[in-house]
């Protein structure tokens, strides 16, 4: 058996975090033969929450799961912290607007970033999936100059797995025939779900739908996903959620299969024309524990604009936190 990693959760006791831990404990994320330390992370007010899950967590007995220890304290949650999944974060309020939560939220991962860059891992893998995830991760970056900026991402891999689904679904296929699918940019409306790429048995994906279906439903389908979840469930998306998290990591850390792109919110280094300052989803694939951007795709005139509209909006929250990048 391999020594434990230690993995941090922040928001803990939260919907997506009860999705999450019983995953990451039973070895959905690191595999089978990897013990982990579960670093649990919340506000004060939340840990009687957090206790119960705690006691979950010790009630099922994982044969992986080596400590638990939850906390309010981020510099003790992020101590030795090899994988971080931050999930915690302000949810929007009404009124609020868009600059204001992108500041509320700066408070929490600009302090989370320090207490990484303090005492993580020097290649710590971060996944942000709390919202406004792209600009969070910035944040969080930007608060931990002593690790690499490849050290963060941004959560992407539920919109892609949206994707792949309504097209496996629409050609009556399986998720599985599915590839090549790029959830370009941020985690937002703005989004662009591309099907130029993407394969359907080893087809092209356009050849097998119409291009009206793919602009004017799947496109705003794969967006609107999540406003569609809180609609019918009245919460919003907490399992799916999990479980692109616990996918986003594991190719992180594990890889991706032979010829296989996943969606990874990533930091821009200039590829296809996003200029350095923000985390952008981009088609990766991952080996030996990094990503790489995949590089060479023809992008033509409709997915050039959708990718500028999309970086347009991330380079306006970056502004909007600009003393908190320091
Ligand atoms: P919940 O409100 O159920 O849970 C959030 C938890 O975070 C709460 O228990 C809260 O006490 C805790 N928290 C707040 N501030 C904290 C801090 N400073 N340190 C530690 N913990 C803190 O929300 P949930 O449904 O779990 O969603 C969590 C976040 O994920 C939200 O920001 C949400 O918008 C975002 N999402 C991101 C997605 C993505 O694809 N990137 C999709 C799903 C989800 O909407």
């Amino acid at each position: 058996m391999k020594a434990p990693v230690t993995v941090t959760v922040t928001g803990a006791a939260g919907q997506i975090g009860y999705a999450l831990l019983f995953r990451i404990a039973s070895g959905d994320m690191l595999g089978k033969d990897q013990p982990v330390n579960l670093n649990l992370l919340e506000i004060t007010p939340a840990l009687g929450a957090l206790e119960g899950v705690c006691m979950e967590l010790n009630d099922c007995a994982f044969p992986l799961l080596n400590a638990i220890n939850p906390t309010d304290d981020a510099n003790k949650a992020f101590d030795g912290c090899d994988y971080g999944l931050l999930v915690g974060a302000m949810p929007r309020k009404e009124g609020m607007e868009r600059k204001d939560l992108l500041s509320a939220n700066g408070g929490i991962f600009g302090p989370q970033g320090k207490a990484l860059n303090a005492g993580a891992s020097r290649d710590v893998k971060v996944l942000v999936v709390g919202n406004p995830a792209n600009t969070n991760a910035l944040i969080a970056s930007a608060n931990a100059p002593d690790l690499d900026p490849s050290c963060f991402n941004a959560m992407m891999r539920l919109d892609h797995n949206r994707a792949m689904s309504q097209l496996a679904e629409k050609t009556g296929t399986a998720t599985t025939d599915v590839n090549h699918v790029v959830v370009w940019g941020n985690h937002s409306s703005t989004q662009f779900p591309d099907l130029y790429q993407a394969t359907v048995g080893g087809s092209a994906a356009l050849s097998k739908v119409d291009e009206n279906w793919y602009k004017e439903d799947f496109i705003p389908t794969v967006q609107q996903r999540g406003a569609a979840i809180i609609k019918a469930r009245g919460a919003s998306s907490a399992a799916s959620a999990a479980s692109a998290a616990i996918d986003h990591m594991r190719n992180w850390a594990l890889g991706t299969a032979d010829g296989e792109w996943v969606s990874m919110g990533v930091p821009a280094d200039g590829s296809y024309g996003i200029e350095p300052g923000i985390m952008f989803g981009y088609p990766c694939t991952c080996s030996g524990g990094k990503y790489e951007i995949v590089q060479g795709i023809e992008l033509n005139d409709y997915a050039k604009a959708k990718l500028a509209a999309t970086e347009k909006e991330l380079r306006e929250e970056r502004d909007a936190v600009a003393e908190l990048l320091g």
